[in-house]
């Protein structure tokens, strides 16, 4: 028996007559940012794929039930509330079991999207290989999802949280396509380009949703990361928030984080440290990734029915 999502009626309606549907995450709004901003965020990037002809279905268990599309009282009650848990693979089916409430990381929110049949998902930044992770092993269950999970992700790349060169070796060695649009360089989150090359670059939505399903004609199990750089009138430079991370990242090995912890600890420290630039910043960057998903998710409908 496999576990169908429970989706909010307009996720239902839209299933219903074909339209393209969006999945988003919520441990961004938990852990990715503070309330109020996260909640206005988590409406306002609704908006954004509604206005490109799509229809978002925000993921979450609530209750032991596993949502795919949240009415607003449901969006507001998870933003408000305190202490909850952050979903990703090991966790998702506990959670479920024993009737709790969580949010979805990335890779809870790509197996949730595919159990709904939603071949697209909107985020901020992945997880990834965290700086040090030669010492602590500190790999997100996001990067092994994408090697398994069909759905193709449209993130900003990854902060400088992490250590950009290992997340991209690691993405390769699980043959995970990385699809940097319109750009040959990866983008780094709050910065258009990274100095890295991306694998693949892509200049055209059409092509990204036709690389979609051609994974699939393979019979590829994995999706596709699209790294969808900062528009350039939000972007921080890089040399601003070099010290800042760096003062993150040893105030984290200094208090002992480890596991899941990490990474909304150093999420919440950079919003400290840049007094709100970051979290502007990060704002304006999970609209345009929502606009670019909306219009995959659109072209994959149409190339579908082709
Ligand atoms: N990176 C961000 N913003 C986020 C996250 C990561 O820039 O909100 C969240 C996402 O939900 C991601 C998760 O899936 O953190 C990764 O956590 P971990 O590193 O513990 O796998
Ligand atoms: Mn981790």
């Amino acid at each position: 028996m496999t576990l169908t999502p429970i989706l909010s009626f307009e996720v239902a309606e839209a299933q219903a007559k074909g339209k393209p549907v969006v999945a988003l995450e919520s441990t961004i709004i938990t852990h990715g940012m503070p309330y109020p901003q996260n909640v206005e965020t988590a409406r306002a990037v609704e908006t954004e794929i509604r206005s490109a002809g799509a229809v978002p279905a925000t993921i979450a268990v609530l209750d032991g039930r596993l949502h795919a599309g949240l009415e607003d009282a449901q969006l507001d009650a998870l933003a408000r509330a305190k202490d909850v848990a952050k979903l990703s693979r090991a966790d998702l089916a506990a959670c479920i079991a024993r009737g709790g409430t969580g949010a979805t990381t990335v890779a809870a929110t790509m197996i949730a999207a595919h159990l709904a049949g939603i071949h697209v998902f909107a985020t901020g930044g992945i997880g990834g290989v965290h700086q040090g992770a030669e010492h602590s092993f500190d790999i997100s269950a996001d990067l092994r999802e994408l090697a398994q999970t069909p759905v193709t992700v449209v993130a900003a790349g990854a902060k400088a949280i992490l250590d950009l060169p290992k997340t991209l070796e690691v993405l390769e060695t699980l043959g995970v396509p990385v699809i940097a649009l319109g750009q040959d360089d990866f983008p780094a989150f709050w910065s258009r380009a990274s100095g890295l090359p991306a694998p693949l670059r892509m200049d055209d939505p059409a092509l990204i949703a036709k690389s979609h399903l051609m994974r699939g004609a393979l019979g590829l199990p994995g999706g596709q990361l699209v790294a969808n750089p900062i528009p350039e009138a939000d972007e921080i430079a890089s040399d601003t928030l070099a010290p800042l991370i760096a003062q993150a990242n040893a105030e984290a090995a200094r208090n002992g984080l480890t596991g899941k912890a990490v990474t909304p600890y150093l999420l919440s420290r950079l919003f400290e440290l840049t007094e709100g630039a970051s979290l502007r910043a990060n704002i304006a960057l999970v609209l345009n990734n929502a606009r670019l998903a909306a219009r995959i998710a659109r072209e994959i409908r149409i190339q579908a029915k082709e």
